[in-house]
């Protein structure tokens, strides 16, 4: 399907950020991407303003309305009890099933025509998504019908968020050294820290980083770590012997550890793409990172009960490729979420060979990523598949 058929008039996004930066994250590129390649009009309702700000400094924390990038930006807060009056969109979509407001509901189901309901879900791996993506569940008392929209890695999910030209503009971003070494010069990157191995660092603060840290400082090979600020800050702040800010950087042995600004959305997709190996978390950074074709270690949103290390199994078991998996990645990943055989992660002493073997499988692992990266464009984009599916449901 064209990015630029008819498209419905009106769309409502509904965002809660339960923590960190992913739910605004993917709810904003959602917005942007329907907005400007499909021509949606689309509001977005988010209740955390700040958090945004952080992704995208124009963004301004005190506006109930504000236009950004031509979508309208609602500040969402309060307003559950007593909604009304507010027009319902064509196509509502609530991410991460949040609550929509009851009077919102109401008005719904009073509209006609009613509008598409649609539960954004998380992404995952498993087997199961592929049954559940587009059911439909019947409100109990209203007359309204909600369908639930899967992210995923096969053509009978929705796919992947991913912008129009978006591959086209990395490919010359990445074939342009003048380019990224501008790019990583404005964040502060010395020529010298440039020619080495570069490695982007974005983890929870649970990650084992301090013994990775002495692996990479014990290794052979000179490493840039590039942090953007606030990431596991205590434990950068270790290393550094001082405050994790922007600027500041330290050397031991062969690594270099450099505090880099938190950056703007779209800037932190050229540091994944003028990086050699990027370490991702959650789910918005975790894609990019798939679209920066180069190879990624995945540090997932933890869940209770380890649930994670089922849905992070079920990513390395589908990224196998014909050659069989990359073992020395799918061990790395594992160790780093603190899985494994015993489940027990990775003691201090282990890193410095899980480090020599992933590093040694660079080369064979960035060709694995061209080759994931063909097979996740054949299952179209997001945006688009989203709409054709709600347009089929009107
Ligand atoms: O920040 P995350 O850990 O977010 C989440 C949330 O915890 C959420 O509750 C959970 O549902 C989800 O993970 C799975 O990781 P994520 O998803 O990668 O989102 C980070 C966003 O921040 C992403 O859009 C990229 C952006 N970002 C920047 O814009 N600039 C930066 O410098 C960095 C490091 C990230």
């Amino acid at each position: 399907m064209s990015r630029h058929d008819d498209s419905p008039t009106t769309l409502a996004i509904f965002c809660k950020v339960v923590d960190n930066y992913g739910d605004i994250g993917i709810c904003w590129r959602l917005a942007r991407m329907l907005r400007q390649e499909h021509g949606v009009a689309v509001t977005l309702w988010v209740d955390d303003l700040r958090s945004f700000r952080r992704i995208w400094p124009a963004v301004m924390e005190d506006a109930d309305a504000q236009t950004v990038e031509g979508v309208l930006v609602r500040h969402w807060r309060g307003q559950d009890g007593a909604w009304m009056p507010e027009e319902v969109a064509d196509i509502v979509i609530e991410f991460f099933g949040v609550d929509l407001p009851p009077a919102y509901v109401a008005a719904m189901a009073e509209r006609a025509p009613r509008p598409v309901w649609i539960n954004y879900e998380g992404l995952s791996a498993e087997e199961w998504v592929e049954g559940c993506h587009t059911l439909p569940s019947m409100h109990p008392r209203l007359k309204l019908t909600k369908h639930f929209f899967f992210p995923g890695f096969t053509a009978r999910t929705g796919g992947l968020l991913r912008e129009e030209g978006l591959i086209a503009e990395r490919e010359r971003f990445q074939a342009d050294p003048a380019a990224q070494a501008a790019f990583l010069h404005g964040l502060g990157v010395r020529a010298d820290e440039q020619e080495a191995l570069k490695v982007s660092l974005f983890c929870y603060p649970h990650a084992p980083l301090a013994a990775l840290f002495a692996a990479w400082a014990a290794g052979g090979r000179p490493l840039t770590c590039l942090v953007p600020e606030g990431v596991a800050h205590l434990q950068v702040a270790d290393f550094l012997g001082g405050a994790p800010v922007p600027g500041a950087v330290a050397t031991r042995g062969s690594l270099t550890l450099r505090v880099v600004p938190f950056m703007a959305q779209h800037d932190y997709d050229r540091l994944l793409w003028a990086c050699d190996l990027n370490f991702v978390r959650g789910e918005d950074s975790w894609v990019r990172a798939q679209w920066a074709g180069r190879p990624f270690v995945w540090h997932i949103y933890p869940q209770d009960e380890n649930l994670h290390h089922v849905k992070l199994r079920a990513f390395l078991e589908k990224t196998t490729g014909d050659d069989g998996h990359p073992a020395a990645l799918a061990e790395f990943s594992l160790r780093w979420n603190g899985a494994g055989d015993d489940e027990a992660g990775a003691g201090p002493a282990d890193w410095p060979a899980l480090w020599t073997s992933l590093q040694a499988d660079l080369p064979r692992l960035t060709g694995h990523a061209a080759a994931w990266q063909a097979r996740m464009l054949a299952n179209g984009d997001l945006a688009s598949n989203l709409l054709r599916f709600a347009r089929s449901l009107r």
